[in-house]
């Protein structure tokens, strides 16, 4: 196929990255950026003085929702035109599109104050699409990183593993629960890990990149009440079913499908299979506008 369609496959997780890039004439710092995607799952982007000042205002117009003890913040984009800029950065969304062959989209945003101390995950447990892993995280430094902050940790080269799903957990012959996360995932997820972790030291203003199957987390808190200030804005890519994989069995063709958020618009962006678009149940659409308004008011 021509390197200039819509890959059935991210070019950035395929052998044919390097001969792509050469086609699409990718500079030298593109090309970093692409060929560390593909090797370590993770690569990083200097913001320069815009994202860097993007940094100081998203801190500004959120810190309120942090009042009463919230260890993270959802979809503040919303309300904080800031966290969109940052979201929708023409240099991020760039970066995206020549890496994966399509147009990426930011559809979530989390902010933190403090360390998430999250424990290792691959995004595609939460978030899948058809074709597969059309989604990215982006996590953006809106401080230094302190080493005693609970930096990000992740592990290089995971990405390139089969996605590990709630069956492979071991939740077989039933519908998963949203308890079996904690209880079955979280552990069965540490076992398989092989890779050693790094710890991404970033300083304000750079944006750490991660494939949807990339191992990551948050490391433990060593310092009482040290900051950690970030944001994560989650991605998918255009023309792609996305869909829950928890509550999905792709194998069988049944999908939890999702109606994503167009940060950029703040309208929806609809499923497609195969460039049409897909029907969706009413429940659907219906409990994605509510969680609209109610993330519009209540931010937490
Ligand atoms: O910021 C962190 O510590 C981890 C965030 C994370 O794992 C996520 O948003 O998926």
């Amino acid at each position: 196929m021509s390197f200039h369609e819509q890959p059935p496959t991210p070019w950035v997780e395929t052998d044919e990255v390097d001969a792509y890039l050469g086609a699409v004439e990718a500079s030298e710092e593109q090309r970093r950026f692409v060929l560390d995607l593909h090797r370590d799952g993770v690569a990083v982007i200097d913001l320069g003085p815009e994202g860097h000042a993007l940094c100081d205002r998203a801190i500004a117009e959120t810190e309120r929702y942090f009042g009463a003890g919230a260890r993270r913040a959802q979809d503040t984009w919303r309300r904080s035109a800031s966290v969109r800029a940052l979201s929708t950065l023409p240099l991020v969304e760039s970066m995206l599109a020549l890496a994966y062959g399509r147009q990426p989209f930011a559809f979530q945003t989390l902010n933190f104050l403090h360390g998430s101390e999250q424990h290792a995950h691959a995004d595609a447990v939460h978030f899948h699409s058809e074709p597969p892993r059309f989604m990215c995280g982006v996590w953006f430094a809106l401080e230094d990183v302190e080493i005693d902050a609970g930096p990000l940790f992740y592990h290089p080269g995971s990405h390139k593993r089969p996605v590990f799903g709630m069956a492979d957990a071991g939740v077989v012959g039933r519908a998963p629960t949203p308890g079996d996360y904690e209880a079955f995932y979280v552990p069965a997820f540490a076992r398989q890990l092989e890779s050693q972790p790094r710890v991404a030291l970033l300083k304000k203003g750079q944006a750490l990149v991660w494939a949807a199957n990339l191992a990551h987390g948050g490391v433990a808190i060593a310092r009482d009440g040290a900051t950690r200030r970030s944001l994560v804005t989650h991605y998918y890519f255009e023309n792609c079913l996305y869909y829950t994989p928890m509550y999905s069995d792709p194998e069988k063709g049944r999908y939890h499908l999702r109606l994503p958020a167009n940060v950029r618009t703040g309208g929806w962006v609809w499923p497609r299979h195969q460039g049409k678009r897909v029907k969706l149940r009413p429940k659907i659409v219906i409990s994605a506008i509510k969680e609209a308004v109610r993330r519009a008011v209540h931010v937490a």
